[in-house]
């Protein structure tokens, strides 16, 4: 049984806005949920680099493809800051990586669909990045200090990102031919329903988002930001002569929001059960390159150990 004055008085340091670190006291709940949502978010990240990284060899142009393989490395960097911010909490990084590569860990929904054309490259930068930081940019006030402090840096990047992404999109849907424009509005059809499904399960059917809203790790609900994404990003479409794939997209003059078609949870579901179009693939593929790595792993390790030896020599 914890002790209920810890409890509350944790519960009033956070309630009044102060950062909790890495020495503080927490409740276990806490340090739990968070190494949960932290966890799958560093692996979000490092899967996905994969539908991207299929594309680098293929990308229309030097530029396009220093660009893209700059993009891709800024990923496993956010792997990185992540995996990191978990480590402040007392579990190791390879117990965390041992847990995806076994496909027990979560990661994002939307890293199981694959990357037909070009225009996917597109689609994901505006898309899929433009959703993460609708997600991340809330998460930058978050209650756990060193979680706070790498999504602000995270966000600086997806920016860039989602520009990058929206750029491609221009290019193709707005100044492309008719073949592009096609390829353009194709892949747009392919990602606007998995980039809603990435906000989660909706408010009603999310376990987990009335404790980490008292806690103040999420600081919005599922339903709030993808309400954001959609108004933010219908307008961006429109822009680029592209059609929303949703029938039922209507702007709401009462609301002041657009109401938007219901998401296929099943397919969510399934999904995140490991039954997406791409999942197998996935995990296939960073065990492969987890096990390539391994030379490298043991190299880095080695020269860190002899640099301690010498500093050690140096020092006596
Ligand atoms: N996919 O009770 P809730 C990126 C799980 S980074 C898979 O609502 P919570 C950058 C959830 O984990 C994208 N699983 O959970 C990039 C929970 O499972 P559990 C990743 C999902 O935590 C761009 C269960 O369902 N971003 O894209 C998904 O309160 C381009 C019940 O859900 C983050 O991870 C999903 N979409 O809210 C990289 C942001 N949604 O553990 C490369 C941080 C939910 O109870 C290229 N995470 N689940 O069994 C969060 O903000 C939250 O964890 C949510 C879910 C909002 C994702």
């Amino acid at each position: 049984m914890e002790n209920q004055n810890l409890l509350e008085k944790f519960q009033r340091y956070v309630d009044a806005e102060n950062k909790i670190e890495a020495k503080d006291w927490m409740p276990d709940g806490y340090r739990k949920t968070l190494i949960r949502q932290m966890a799958q978010h560093a692996h979000s990240e490092v899967v996905g680099m994969l539908p991207e990284g299929n594309w680098i060899s293929r990308a229309p142009s030097l530029r396009r493809k220093a660009i893209l393989i700059s993009k891709v490395q800024d990923e496993a960097g956010h792997g990185l800051y992540l995996y990191s911010a978990c480590e402040t909490l007392g579990v190791d990084r390879s117990t965390l990586i041992d847990e995806l590569l076994c496909g027990k860990a979560k990661y994002s929904s939307i890293f199981n669909y694959p990357t037909l054309s070009w225009a996917d490259i597109g689609a994901i930068g505006w898309l899929v990045d433009g959703a993460a930081i609708v997600n991340q940019v809330s998460l930058q006030r978050t209650s756990y200090g060193p979680y706070s402090r790498a999504m602000v840096r995270i966000c600086k990047e997806e920016s860039f990102h989602q520009r990058q992404g929206y750029e491609i999109m221009i290019a193709l849907a707005k100044n492309g031919n008719a073949a592009q424009k096609k390829m353009a509005q194709e892949a747009f059809n392919r990602w606007w329903w998995p980039a809603l499904m990435m906000f989660g399960p909706s408010d009603a059917n999310s376990p987990n988002s009335a404790q980490n809203m008292a806690w103040k790790i999420k600081r919005h609900s599922n339903d709030e930001l993808r309400q954001k994404f959609v108004d933010m990003t219908v307008p961006q479409a429109e822009y680029v002569g592209l059609t929303i794939p949703d029938k039922d997209l209507k702007w709401n003059e009462e609301t002041g929001h657009y109401a938007f078609g219901e998401i296929d949870w099943t397919e969510f579901n399934e999904v995140v059960k490991g039954n997406g179009p791409c999942n197998k693939q996935r995990l296939q593929t960073r065990n492969a390159a987890h096990e390539k790595g391994t030379w490298v792993r043991e190299a880095a390790m080695a020269y860190a150990q002899k640099q301690s030896e010498r500093q050690k020599v140096s020092a006596a």
